[in-house]
């Protein structure tokens, strides 16, 4: 297998208007990151994503650019952003950018040019159709409530987006649309950033000719998914992108690809393809949804996330990376959803991490997820800021006339604004987040979690993660380690071996509060054990063939 820097990295994704406010206006910016970028270097960061810092009137966080050559004006300028980088690059770091280019913001130029007439050189850059009947040109639905189509008067025509009514699509089919996307992340890639994670780019080829869905019912995701998803004209795309582009500098991409399986993944990311490095799939975020979609909470099974996870462990092993993650500002917080955020937070947030810094591929950490934050669960509607929380709200709870309080107890398990509160930096006011009044409400626990506290606490959740990805510089294995599944029908305790070349793991997790007991297979006995890190207090226990675990503890053991 090929070593390269961003298999061995570790990368934290910071979501800046909620990271680190400057100026007192509320929202994080620019300069409130690079205050704290010795704290990310002291944590063992490797590179670190920055969400999108475009301009952009945010509608949707600024995954909705009007201007892909400038910073929006809340977290500050291009010094600013130049200073950043030489100050990550400064530090030995990396920085990667979002790259969203399935669509612009309405209020990007290209789009008023658009809109403003049909014979309007830049009319094609979007996806343009005549209604049919009097109605939308098919019955797609949007990602964030209702339909994909958005009626212009102007024109007596419609307009696609998959997302926000302000996020317009870009028509890949437009060779003018591929030339403008290319000049750009040729231009960033100049001005010396690391790569990019790049934004719902299965997402970029839409079936020929639009077809309605004809099993509206049968969807997961939205109404059309398959017509706009994972479509082979995706991969033409990125592997132009990469040649013209990508190929010529030292970088990591990552693609945010839903929906996909290992098979589908490896023709984004499998050595020779010519597309990714890596891409963030979403099976096991779904493991706790029905099959109505992400608002169909349902309760999780350690099998389900075994059988899921070791899929892709095993498939992508020596032919594809995977990219490992449980939190980013699209999902609720894993120690909320996957652990336990009362009784056992400590424990529990431990063990998830364990889990995710011991499978090959490489980690992801999400602002605050070193430190244990929580989901958050606001009394009223009016609390929640996510434009995708605020439209389904008002499609179920007021148009639809469902239940209200189901509706938010929905929001409460999946909504995106549970990661989206501010940075817990210190039990002062406002979390040490911001002088004034913050864009979203910080999460109440601040006082009890937080950096500053987790800094000083040798036992701490901070203090964990620093000392695992430690473990990981220190270990190859760790990195790169082939993955075998031991006991693999325990419901309770997920245990498993890493190999590379002499070199063995075995990672032992128990997922729950009850206390089952391990039992050795028979093939490792005569092997010689060192515990590397544990969440509890190492315990006496010399003999690791059997013993009683506690909750959420998790052991990892090098051997021999
Ligand atoms: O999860 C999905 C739909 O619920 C995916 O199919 C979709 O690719 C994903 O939601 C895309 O997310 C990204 O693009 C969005 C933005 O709102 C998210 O924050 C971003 O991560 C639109 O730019
Ligand atoms: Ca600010």
């Amino acid at each position: 297998m090929k070593k390269t820097w961003w298999k061995e990295a570790v990368v934290y994704q910071i979501y800046p208007r909620s990271f680190q406010d400057s100026n007192g206006d509320g929202i994080g910016d620019l300069q409130g990151i690079l205050a704290k970028l010795d704290y990310l270097k002291d944590l063992g960061i490797d590179v670190i994503w920055l969400s999108p810092i475009y301009k952009s009137p945010n509608d949707d966080n600024g995954y909705d650019i009007s201007d892909y050559y400038d910073i929006m004006d809340e977290f500050g300028t291009m010094e600013d952003f130049d200073r950043l980088l030489a100050e990550v690059h400064n530090r030995g770091m990396k920085l990667i950018m979002d790259l969203v280019v399935n669509h612009t913001s309405d209020e990007h130029p290209w789009f008023i040019e658009s809109r403003s007439s049909k014979d309007n050189a830049k009319r094609d850059y979007y996806i343009w159709r005549h209604g049919k009947e009097g109605k939308e040109p098919n019955n797609w639905e949007s990602f964030f409530s209702g339909s994909v189509w958005e009626y212009d008067e102007t024109t007596d025509e419609y307009y696609l987006h998959l997302f926000s009514k302000k996020q317009p699509d870009l028509n890949w089919e437009n060779p003018a649309v591929i030339d403008e996307i290319h000049k750009m992340v040729k231009w960033w890639l100049d001005k010396g950033i690391d790569g990019f994670r790049v934004d719902a780019i299965n997402h970029i080829g839409k079936a020929d000719g639009l077809p309605d869905d004809p099993h509206p019912e049968e969807n997961f995701w939205t109404v059309g998914y398959r017509y706009f998803a994972n479509l082979p004209k995706v991969h033409k795309q990125i592997r132009s992108l990469h040649q013209e582009v990508l190929s010529r500098y030292d970088i990591m991409t990552v693609g945010e690809t839903s929906g996909v399986g290992p098979t589908e993944a490896l023709l984004y990311v499998e050595e020779g393809r010519e597309e990714f490095n890596m891409v963030f799939q979403f099976e096991h975020m779904s493991i706790d949804s029905g099959p109505g979609g992400k608002w169909d909470v349902r309760p999780w099974s350690l099998l389900d996330l075994k059988s899921v996870m070791g899929k892709w462990q095993k498939e992508l092993y020596g032919r594809g990376w995977n990219a490992l993650y449980f939190n980013n500002h699209d999902q609720p917080r894993a120690v909320s959803r996957f652990g336990d955020d009362a009784k056992y937070w400590k424990e529990s947030a431990k063990l998830l991490a364990t889990y995710i810094h011991t499978l090959c591929g490489t980690p992801y950490v999400y602002q605050g997820e070193e430190i244990g934050m929580t989901n958050v669960a606001f009394d009223t509607i009016d609390a929640y800021r996510d434009v995708e929380i605020l439209n389904m709200y008002k499609e179920k709870a007021v148009e639809q006339g469902q239940d209200a309080k189901t509706v938010m107890h929905s929001i409460y398990a999946k909504g995106r604004d549970n990661s989206r509160t501010p940075m817990q930096w210190d039990a002062g006011l406002q979390a040490g987040f911001t002088t004034g009044t913050p864009w979203i409400q910080v999460n109440p626990n601040y006082t009890r979690i937080n950096v500053k506290q987790q800094l000083q606490d040798s036992d701490s959740i901070l203090a964990y993660y620093r000392q695992l990805i430690r473990l990981r510089k220190q270990h190859e294995v760790m990195v790169y380690g082939d993955y075998q599944l031991i006991l693999a029908d325990h419901p309770e305790i997920y245990a498993y071996t890493r190999t590379f070349g002499d070199a063995h793991l075995l990672v032992v997790l128990n997922f729950f509060a009850g206390t089952p007991v391990f039992q050795l297979p028979a093939q490792l006995e005569l092997r010689s054990f060192k515990l590397l890190i544990s969440n509890y207090p190492e315990d006496s226990a010399t003999n690791i063939e059997t013993f009683t675990l506690r909750p959420y503890e998790a052991r990892v053991y090098a051997y021999e």
